[in-house]
C-alpha cells in the first residue's frame, strides 16, 4: 500500500515542505509546491531523504552497557533505571547534579516536554542545547537590541532586497533552497563577507575576504560612515531607538577612516568603500548572518554591530529590509520558543521573579528552577569535574560537535550515568552511553518545527514505528511519570497535539501584548486541527494574525518599545595566534553532508561530492611548509591533532586553514576537527569560537598510500587497521571504500586473497578476493610517488553478482579499458561526475544550461550550479593559457 503525506524536511532551517510517498519502507520525495519555504524545490540532502529512510544502522530497542558490550533490555527496565537513578542522584546531590543536553533537531513538543521536566519538576535549569553552538550569539544580540529573541526577516525579503549581504554565511551550500530564490534577481547587488572564498563568495558581486574575526570593525566602520555622511534615518532613530549618543561616542573612540578600517580588516579601501556606499544608497538591504558571525568569542558583538547599521538607517521592519539571522537546524527556532536554552526559562521568558511565578503558575508545578543553568561548554566541564553526575543527551552528537572533543570524551568517560536517545545504534556519543534509548526518526513521528522565518510546519508520520522505537516526547513523559507519581498528571499527554496546545497556551498566558511571541491562536488545538495544520507564521495571537513583518510599526519588545543601539565592545587580544600556533583554524560545512553524518553518510550520492576530510591551505603556506596537494597534512593546536588531505588553494587566506566539521571516529578517526578546537566562548552568549583556533600545520610525510574495498553488506564490522595507518571510510552504492596511508610499513589489512600481484620493482601490491563469482575484497597499496588507479570501476564491480571473464581479468589492473571514471560527483541529485561535465564543455557547452542539457547536471535542485560555472571558468582560462603558449 502506498501513502503520500505532506511533511517537513528534517535537515536545515529553511524548513522545506516535502511530499513523501511511501511503499513499505521505500520512499520517494518531492518538494511541496504549496509550501511557502520552498515552493516545490528541494536540495540534494532533501532529495536524498528516501535513500536514508531504510533501517540500516538504526537502534531498534533500548540497550544497556555491560562489560561485554551493549545488550538489549526492555523499555520497562530502561525507563525505570533512568528515572530511578536520576531520582537517587537528585535526592543525594540536589537537582543541579543532573543535566540534559538536547538539540535543535528535536521537535517543539519534545523540547517543551524536557524543558518542563527539568525546570518545573526537577527544578534545575541545567538543560542546554546544541543551539548554544549555533544560534546563542544571535539570540543574545536580539534580546539586547530588540528586547526579545525576535528575527525580523522573512524569506520574501531576500528577493525584495536590492542589496543582499551574506555575513559569515555560505548560503549556496548551507541553505541551498533559500539561495536559489534569488536567482531571478539579476539586478540585485550581493556582498559576501567571509575570510574564505566560498561558492557564495564566488557568485557575489563583491567579496570582502576579511581577516578572520574583524567583522565588528567592519560593521562599526559602516555605522561610523553612515553617521559621518549624515545618512541616518533621523526620524526612526529619534522615535524608535535609544542609546544613539552612547553608540556615537563609542564609535568615535576609534579611527573610523576607510583606510584604517580597511587596513584592520585587510581588504582594499576601494572595496570597502563600494560596500559602504552600496549600503548607504540602497533602501532595501537584507543582511544575512550565520556561523561566521555567531561562532566567535565576539559573536554577540558581531550581531549587534550589524543590527546597529540597520537601526541607524531605519532598514528594518520594511519589505526587503532586515538584519536576518538564519537558523541552521530544522527546529533551532522552535527550541528557542519553548526556552530550551539554559539561560531562558520558557516561552521567551527569563528568570526574573515575575516570569518564574507566571510559568510555575501555568504549569502548576511543585518547583521552578531558581536561576539560569550551565551553558553547554560549562555543562560538560561540570560533568568532567563530577559536579554533574548524570546527563541525558538527546538528538545531538557532542562527542563530535562540541569544541575540545577530547575533553568531552573525558567528561563522559567519568560520568556516573550517561543516557543517550538517538535514532542510530552507533554514533561516537552513543558509544559512550550507559543506557541507549531508541528514538523514533523523521517520518515515524508527529510534531512541529519552526523555520528561519518563524513559520511553524508539521512533520507528519508516514509509517508505523519500527522495532520498539518511541517518539522523544513520549520517552521523556514516561520517565517523568516514573520519577514521581505525583508528576504524572503534568506529563499525561494523549499525543503531541496536546503538548503543542499546552506550549501555545503558555506563550499566550497572561501575555497581554507584553511578549511578541504569542501563539494564542493555536492554543485550542485539537488532534484534528493539529493534523490539518498548514504552515503558519507567528506571532499568532488569539485575536488573529497580525502583519507579516515584526517591527513594521517601529515598536520593539523592550519596556519602552524602543530598540536599543548597543555599542559593540571588542575584548582584548584573547585567543590570538602565537609564534607556536601561527595559523587561524576555521571549520564548517560541506554541501552534501549533515553535521556528524549519521544519516547523510548512508546515501552514496551524498558521499561523492567530497569523499574525505580535506584541509584548505594557501599555496604560499603550503610551499613554505612542503605540503603538497592531495597529500596528508597534520594540524596541531593546544587541544589536539588531526590529519587531513591537503587541498592547496587560494580560496583561503594566507595564514588560515579550513576543514570540514563532519567526519567522526567511524568515518575518519584521524580527520576529526573538534579535538582541535579551543573551548573559547563568547562571554555573553557562551557560544564557542568554532571558526578560529590558533594552530600549526606540517606535512604528514606518508611513504605509502592505498585503498581497501569491502562489500557494504559484508558483516557490519570495520576492518582492523595497523595503529599507524591513517584511514578514511566512504560508503558507496555497493562497497565501503577505505583510503589509507602511512609512514611505516604498508598495512596489509589481512585477508585471504584469491589473486595477488606484487611488483618488487615498483613496490606496488594488488590483491583481490572473488567468491562464487562475486568480488568481496580489493586492496591496492603503492609507494606514495606511484599513482593508484581510479576507484569507480572497481567499486562498481562489487555490484556484479557474477563477474565476467574480462572483468575478472581486469581486476588486478584496477581499470577496464574503455570504461572511464566519473570523478568527483558535482551534481548529487542526478549523480553526474566532474569528468562528464568537463567532457561536455570540451564538446562545446558554454553555459550552465548547456551542460545541463548534455549531462543533466544542475537540472534538479540546482545547488551545484555555482560549481558548474566554476568548471566553465576553469576550462576557459586553461584554453586562454593554452592559446598564449602557442
Ligand atoms: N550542507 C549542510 N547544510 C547545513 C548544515 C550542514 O551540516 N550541512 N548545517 C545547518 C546548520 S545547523 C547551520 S548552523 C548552518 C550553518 O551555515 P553557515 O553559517 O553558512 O555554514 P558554515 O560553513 O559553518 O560557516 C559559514 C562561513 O563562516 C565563515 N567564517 C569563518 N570565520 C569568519 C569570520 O571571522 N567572519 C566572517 N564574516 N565569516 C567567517 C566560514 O569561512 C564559512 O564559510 O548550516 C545549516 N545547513
Ligand atoms: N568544528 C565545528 N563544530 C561545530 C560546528 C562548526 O561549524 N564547526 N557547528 C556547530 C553547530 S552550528 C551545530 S548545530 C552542531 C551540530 O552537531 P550535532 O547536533 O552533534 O550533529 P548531528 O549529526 O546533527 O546530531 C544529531 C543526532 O541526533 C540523531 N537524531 C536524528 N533524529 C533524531 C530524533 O528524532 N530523535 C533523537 N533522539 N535523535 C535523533 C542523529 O542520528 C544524530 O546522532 O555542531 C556544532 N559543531
Ligand atoms: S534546503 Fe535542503 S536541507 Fe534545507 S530544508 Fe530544504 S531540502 Fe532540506
Ligand atoms: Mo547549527
Amino acid at each position: 500500500m502506498t501513502t503520500t503525506q505532506s511533511t517537513t524536511c528534517p535537515y536545515c532551517g529553511v524548513g522545506c515542505g516535502v511530499e513523501a510517498t511511501l511503499d513499505g519502507r521505500q520512499m520517494t520525495v518531492r518538494g511541496e509546491a504549496a509550501h511557502p519555504a520552498n515552493l516545490g524545490r528541494l536540495c540534494s540532502k532533501g532529495t536524498a531523504l528516501g535513500k536514508t529512510f531504510g533501517l540500516e544502522g538504526r537502534l531498534l530497542s533500548p540497550r544497556r552497557r555491560t562489560p561485554q558490550g551493549f545488550v538489549d533490555t526492555t523499555w520497562d527496565a530502561a525507563l525505570s533505571e533512568v528515572a530511578g537513578r536520576f531520582r537517587d542522584i537528585i535526592a543525594e546531590h540536589g537537582p543541579d547534579a543532573v543535566a540534559f543536553y538536547v538539540s535543535g533537531q528535536l521537535l517543539t513538543e519534545d523540547y517543551y516536554a524536557v524543558n518542563k521536566l527539568a525546570k518545573g519538576y526537577i527544578g534545575t535549569a541545567n538543560i542546554d542545547t546544541n543551539s548554544r553552538l549555533c544560534m546563542s550569539s544571535a539570540v543574545a544580540a536580539h534580546k539586547l537590541a530588540f528586547g526579545a529573541d525576535l528575527v525580523p526577516g522573512v524569506y520574501d525579503d531576500l528577493t525584495e532586497a536590492d542589496l543582499l549581504i551574506f555575513s559569515g554565511h555560505n548560503a549556496a551550500w548551507t541553505h541551498p533552497v533559500l539561495y536559489r530564490r534569488i536567482e531571478g534577481r539579476q539586478d540585485q547587488f550581493r556582498v559576501c563577507i567571509d575570510p574564505r572564498r566560498t561558492d557564495t563568495a564566488k557568485a557575489a558581486n563583491l567579496h570582502l575576504m576579511i581577516r578572520p574575526q574583524t567583522d565588528v570593525r567592519l560593521w562599526n566602520g559602516l555605522c561610523a560612515h553612515l553617521i559621518a555622511r549624515d545618512a541616518l534615518d533621523h526620524d526612526f532613530v529619534d522615535q524608535h531607538t535609544q542609546g544613539f549618543s552612547r553608540l556615537m561616542a563609542a564609535l568615535a573612540a576609534d579611527d573610523q577612516s576607510l583606510e584604517a578600517v580597511a587596513a584592520d580588516c585587510d581588504v582594499s579601501p576601494a572595496d570597502l568603500k563600494t560596500f559602504y556606499e552600496a549600503f548607504l544608497h540602497t533602501e532595501k538591504v537584507v543582511s544575512l548572518f550565520s556561523m561566521g558571525s555567531n561562532q566567535s568569542a565576539q559573536g554577540v558583538q558581531k550581531g549587534l554591530s550589524l543590527i546597529n547599521a540597520h537601526l541607524l538607517s531605519g532598514k528594518i521592519g520594511k519589505p526587503g529590509a532586515a538584519p536576518f539571522s538564519v537558523t541552521g537546524q530544522p527546529n533551532a527556532m522552535g527550541g528557542r520558543e519553548v526556552g530550551g536554552l539554559a539561560n531562558m526559562l520558557a516561552a521567551h521568558m527569563d528568570f526574573d521573579e515575575a516570569s518564574k511565578a507566571l510559568v510555575q503558575g501555568y504549569w502548576g508545578s511543585p518547583t521552578i528552577a531558581p536561576r539560569p543553568g550551565l551553558k553547554a561548554v560549562d555543562m560538560f566541564e561540570a560533568v568532567r569535574t563530577g559536579r554533574i553526575k548524570a546527563i541525558w543527551i538527546m538528538a545531538t552528537n557532542p562527542m563530535v560537535s562540541m569544541p575540545d572533543a577530547n575533553r568531552i570524551h573525558e567528561a563522559l568517560s567519568r560520568c556516573d550515568l550517561v543516557v543517550v536517545s538517538d535514532v542510530m545504534a552507533r554514533t561516537d556519543t552513543m558509544d559512550m552511553a550507559h543506557i541507549q534509548l531508541p528514538a523514533a526518526a523523521w517520518g515515524e513521528k508527529d510534531g512541529t518545527v519552526t523555520n528561519s522565518e518563524r513559520v511553524i510546519s508539521r512533520q507528519r508520520t508516514l509509517t508505523r514505528l519500527p522495532g520498539e522505537v518511541r517518539p522523544d516526547w513520549a520517552i521523556i513523559a514516561e520517565v517523568a511519570r516514573r520519577m514521581n507519581p505525583d508528576w504524572a498528571p503534568a506529563f499525561d499527554w494523549a499525543g503531541p497535539h496536546e503538548v503543542f496546545a499546552e506550549h501555545a497556551g503558555l506563550t499566550a498566558f497572561e501575555n497581554n501584548g507584553q511578549r511578541f511571541l504569542d501563539l494564542g491562536g493555536l492554543a485550542g488545538m485539537t488532534r484534528a486541527s493539529y493534523d490539518a495544520l498548514m504552515p503558519v507564521r507567528w506571532p499568532f495571537p488569539a485575536e488573529g494574525l497580525p502583519a507579516t513583518r515584526l517591527f513594521s510599526d517601529g515598536r520593539f519588545n523592550t519596556p519602552n518599545g524602543r530598540a536599543r543601539l548597543v555599542p559593540p565592545v571588542v575584548r582584548g587580544p584573547a585567543n590570538r595566534p602565537t609564534p607556536e600556533y601561527p595559523f587561524s583554524f576555521n571549520s564548517g560545512r560541506v554541501r552534501d553532508h549533515w553535521h556528524t553524518m549519521t544519516r547523510t553518510a548512508l546515501a552514496p550520492e551524498l558521499n561523492r561530492h567530497i569523499t574525505e576530510p580535506t584541509l584548505d591551505i594557501h599555496p604560499k603556506d603550503a610551499r613554505r611548509l612542503g605540503i603538497r596537494e592531495g597529500r596528508l597534512a597534520v594540524v596541531t593546536t593546544v587541544q589536539g591533532e588531526a590529519i587531513y588531505k591537503a587541498r592547496v588553494t587560494d580560496d583561503v587566506r594566507v595564514g588560515t586553514l579550513h576543514a570540514p566539521m563532519h567526519w567522526t571516529r567511524q568515518f575518519a578517526p584521524y580527520g576529526r576537527s573538534n579535538p582541535l578546537i579551543n573551548p573559547a566562548v563568547d562571554p555573553l552568549s557562551g557560544q564557542p569560537e568554532f571558526k578560529h583556533t590558533p594552530a600549526q600545520v606540517r606535512a604528514f610525510g606518508e611513504v605509502w598510500h592505498g585503498f581497501l574495498m569491502v562489500p557494504r553488506d559484508f558483516d557490519g564490522t570495520l576492518p582492523e587497521f595497523q595503529s599507524d595507518t591513517v584511514w578514511r571510510r566512504t560508503a558507496y552504492a555497493h562497497a565501503d571504500g577505505y583510503e589509507m596511508a602511512g609512514t611505516g610499513t604498508p598495512d596489509s589489512a589481512d585477508f585471504d586473497a584469491t589473486a595477488t600481484l606484487e611488483d618488487p620493482a615498483t613496490g606496488i601490491r594488488r590483491q583481490v578476493r572473488v567468491e562464487n563469482g562475486r568480488l568481496t575484497r580489493v586492496l591496492f597499496i603503492a609507494p606514495i610517488h606511484k599513482k593508484l588507479p581510479p576507484r569507480d570501476w572497481l567499486l562498481e564491480c562489487f555490484g556484479e553478482t557474477q563477474l565476467s571473464a574480462p572483468q575478472l581479468a581486469a581486476l588486478l589492473i584496477g581499470r577496464m579499458p574503455g570504461v572511464s571514471d566519473r570523478g568527483r560527483i558535482i551534481c548529487a541529485c542526478n549523480s553526474v561526475g566532474e569528468n562528464a561535465i568537463l567532457a561536455s564543455i570540451e564538446a562545446g557547452a558554454t553555459t550552465v544550461e548547456e551542460i545541463g542539457e548534455a549531462t543533466r547536471a544542475g537540472t534538479a535542485c540546482g545547488a551545484c550550479k555555482g560549481e558548474l560555472k566554476q568548471c566553465l571558468q576553469r576550462q576557459s582560462t586553461q584554453k586562454e593559457r593554452g592559446k598564449a603558449h602557442v
